[in-house]
Order: structure tokens, then sequence, then C-alpha cells
């Protein structure tokens, strides 16, 4: 999850109570709440990210719809610069083991094994020695990604 407009932590707190209300699904573990610098364009605020575990009987595709249901919902507006500011943005990172790669879905997300923001608080999550398809270890990517820029706030 990352937000960095109209009260980020406000958004992001609400995004997890709609996740854990999404159907046939659970809420397995939420990360905290992280700052950070953004990344991409530099003129825009810095980003509130947190990381969340789902549960789900809910297919990927499906998740993902419903991932952009709730986007929607927090007024996100896709247009301007790439990696420009956003009320919302909620990304797939993994999907269990799975590889995904089709016209709507990269799976593990593009970029996931660089970003501070996502590897520190997927690790409160996740066991070191569980694998990122593709990337491998958590243990073994997190040496290589500075914490710069990247402050946990609760
Ligand atoms: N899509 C493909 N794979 C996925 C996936 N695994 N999860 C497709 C979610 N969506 C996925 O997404 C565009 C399309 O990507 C979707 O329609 C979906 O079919 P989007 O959310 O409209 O676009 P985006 O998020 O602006 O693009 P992009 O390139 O995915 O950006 P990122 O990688 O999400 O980066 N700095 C900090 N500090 N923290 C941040 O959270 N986020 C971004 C956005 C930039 N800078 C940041 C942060
Ligand atoms: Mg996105």
């Amino acid at each position: 999850m990352g937000s960095n407009l109209a009260d980020p932590q406000l958004q992001v707190t609400t995004a997890i109570e709609e996740l854990a209300q999404l159907p046939e699904s659970r809420l397995g573990g939420v990360s905290s709440l992280y700052r950070s610098v953004p990344m991409g364009p530099a003129d825009q605020p810095d980003y509130i990210n947190a990381v969340a575990r789902l549960e789900t009987r809910l297919d990927a595709h499906a998740l993902l719809d419903a991932l952009q249901a709730i986007e929607h919902r927090h007024q996100r507006v896709r247009e301007g610069e790439r990696w420009g500011p956003r009320t919302l943005d909620l990304d797939l990172l993994l999907y269990g083991q799975q590889h995904i790669h089709d016209d709507r879905l990269d799976v593990p997300h593009v970029g996931m094994g660089e970003r501070n923001f996502v590897l520190y608080p997927l690790a409160e999550l996740m066991t070191e020695d569980m694998l990122i398809p593709g990337l491998g270890s958590l243990a073994k990517l997190l040496p290589d990604c500075s914490a710069e820029g990247l402050e946990k706030i609760s």
C-alpha cells in the first residue's frame, strides 16, 4: 500500500479496514506504517507505505479487481506523470509462490526486490528464509537494500 495525498496515513489505515472486509478473504497480518521519500519525481510529498498479508480464495485477477475498487473509492485518479502522487496505490506484491505475467498482472510486482518501502515492511510479515519467486530470500535481498529515506512510524 502506498499513499502520498489527502492524509496518507488515514488513506492507508482505512484501506487496511477495507482489505479486512474483502469477500472470501481474511487479513493475515499488517506491517507497521513507514514514511518514505518518493521514488520517481522528487517534487511530491513523502509516502506512507505498508504491506498486508491476505489469506484469500479470490484468484489473482479477482483480487486485483477488488484492490482497484478500493483505490477507486479513495478517489484514485490515473493520470499525469509516471510514479506521480496518488491518494492510494494497492499493488499485489506476491500471490503465494506464483509467477503471473499477462496483460493485467505482473506478479511478483516489478521492482519490489529493490524498493526499501516494500522489503522492510514485507520483512515484518515473512520469515527471512521465505522465497520471493525469481528473487530468492529476503535475507539475501535486505542487506543490499539501503533503508535510507525510510522511517518506521507506527
Ligand atoms: N499491474 C500489473 N501488475 C500489477 C500488480 N502486481 N499489482 C497493472 C497491481 N497492479 C498491477 O497500475 C497500472 C496497471 O498495472 C494496473 O492497471 C494493473 O493492471 P496503476 O496502479 O494504475 O499504476 P502505478 O501504480 O502508477 O504504476 P506502477 O508503474 O505500477 O508504479 P508503482 O511501481 O506502483 O510505483 N515512492 C514511494 N516512496 N512509495 C511508493 O509507494 N509508489 C510509486 C508507484 C512511485 N513512487 C513511490 C511509491
Ligand atoms: Mg499500482
